[in-house]
């Protein structure tokens, strides 16, 4: 009897804990908004970067700042020590230190020739470089000892070295580089500061009667200056990215400020991204002189909110998030709740929108994460072009859980989850029922349930 009349209570129960936890289904803070979930994937120790291997065994390579690269399996597990740079490179775990080990890029014929290539900050003779250098894994070991160096440009600070590596659409290498502390280098041609890059480093040449092991690609800008110079005007690219997705090779960076605005750039080919004439999109001189500045922006926001550190994501090109697809995702180190998507509208226009973190409840059981009070440094994208997000729990490098944490669609429809959810919510239920039937009990109204 008790059974048959707890029935209509459990079910009503039920109905209202189901009601509530629909109510905010897939929606973010503001409920016009579209929200992702997290996914853990691997706790790090100021992670930068993590590539996947073309072809090959399908590997992971997790680069930390401090100057060791790990690989794993193509599913992410099985970790081993790829090569341990940090007696080579300048870097204080003990400071919010910008050196270190910034980028890794793999040759895209990697798989065969185990080439890739680095870019560091280290010390000659006392005097700071950025290093990019070409290492390669031969029979699954790589000799450090054996590198050789592309290229060092000398830094002016231990601030803004830029320090983006990537291969173009071209297999040309784009090598990103900050004004390395001194602001008039960005618009020196003379100088490699403040530059996009781009060489060809399967083909050596001979320069000065040495040989470099890079050429220069026959078709780089004619700049009256330095034949690497791709383009320029570029203050501290912190994160730059290939779209995989785009038959034209678009390459996207964000450009860290001053103290006034932050921004996107879309790079292209012997053009002028401003700095130092321009921050964003505000100008440094007056009267403003714009002539020869054809790289506008795509997007700027201001600082006026307090300390801002833009961090360039990826065009999400993944098969799990529809509503993501063709939209440049990146952030700000310092907004917690939400990713920045920006896309081209049809008319041209950049449309930017917030993308928020979903309330975990309408999360997939295993995609329950928080970003919570971490830092955002860095993304990643996959060969299938899912993202990630790199966040650390500390400025300094001492900080052990720092984590990797995947992008993942919320669910359609509530879930209850097996382990946590699901018990929790049945614990509820029935401690609310043996609630009732003790009050019941005690007043004598058992009849009445
Ligand atoms: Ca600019």
């Amino acid at each position: 009897m008790i059974s048959r009349n707890l029935c209509p209570v459990l079910l009503s129960l039920v109905t209202f804990a189901v009601t509530l936890t629909t109510s905010s289904l897939v929606l973010g803070p503001n409920a016009t908004q579209p929200c992702v979930c997290l996914q853990l994937k691997l706790t790090t120790k100021k992670a930068l970067a993590m590539l996947e291997e073309h072809g090959g065994a399908g590997r992971f390579f997790l680069m930390e700042q401090r100057g060791v690269v790990y690989s794993f399996s193509s599913e992410l597990s099985g970790q081993k020590l790829f090569v341990n740079m940090t007696s080579l490179i300048e870097y204080d775990a003990d400071v919010a230190d910008e050196r270190g080990l910034l980028s890794i890029a793999l040759h895209p014929r990697f798989s065969e020739n185990g080439k890739f290539y680095t870019y560091s900050i280290r010390k000659f003779n006392n005097v700071q470089y950025a290093y990019v250098t070409e290492l390669q894994e031969v029979f699954g070991r790589v000799d450090v000892s054996r590198e050789k160096l592309i290229m060092v440009i000398q830094q002016h600070n231990v601030t803004r070295n830029g320090g983006q590596l990537l291969f173009g659409n071209d297999g040309y290498l784009y090598i990103f580089v900050g004004d390395g502390g001194l602001r008039s280098t960005a618009q020196n041609m003379s100088s490699l500061l403040g530059k996009v890059l781009r060489i060809d480093t399967d083909h050596a040449e001979v320069a000065d009667n040495l040989i470099r092991y890079y050429s220069i690609p026959s078709d780089n800008p004619d700049v009256s200056g330095l034949r690497e110079i791709y383009a320029w005007g570029f203050r501290n690219p912190w994160r730059c990215s290939l779209d995989i997705g785009s038959t034209r090779g678009d390459i996207y960076c964000g450009d860290l400020g001053e103290g006034a605005q932050d921004e996107i750039n879309l790079i292209q080919k012997g053009h002028n991204y401003g700095w130092d004439i321009k921050e964003g999109a505000i100008c440094n001189n007056h009267p403003c002189n714009m002539t020869g500045l054809e790289g506008d922006p795509i997007f700027t926001y201001n600082h006026s909110k307090g300390p801002a550190a833009v961090i360039g994501g990826y065009v999400y090109r993944g098969p799990s998030i529809q509503n993501l697809t063709g939209r440049y995702l990146f952030a700000d180190m310092f907004s917690k709740n939400f990713l920045y998507t920006l896309k081209n509208s049809s008319g041209g226009q950049w449309e930017e929108n917030h993308l928020y973190y979903c309330d975990p409840g309408v999360c997939p059981c295993h995609a329950r994460e928080s970003v919570g009070e971490d830092y955002l440094v860095s993304f990643s994208q996959d060969r299938k072009g899912e993202v990630y997000l790199l966040t650390t729990k500390s400025f300094t490098g001492r900080s052990t859980d720092d984590r990797i944490l995947k992008l993942v669609s919320p669910n359609h429809d509530f879930t209850v989850c097996q382990a946590s959810s699901h018990f929790s919510l049945w614990t509820t239920i029935s401690s609310v029922v043996i609630s009732l039937a003790v009050q019941a009990l005690s007043k004598n109204y058992f009849h009445i349930l």
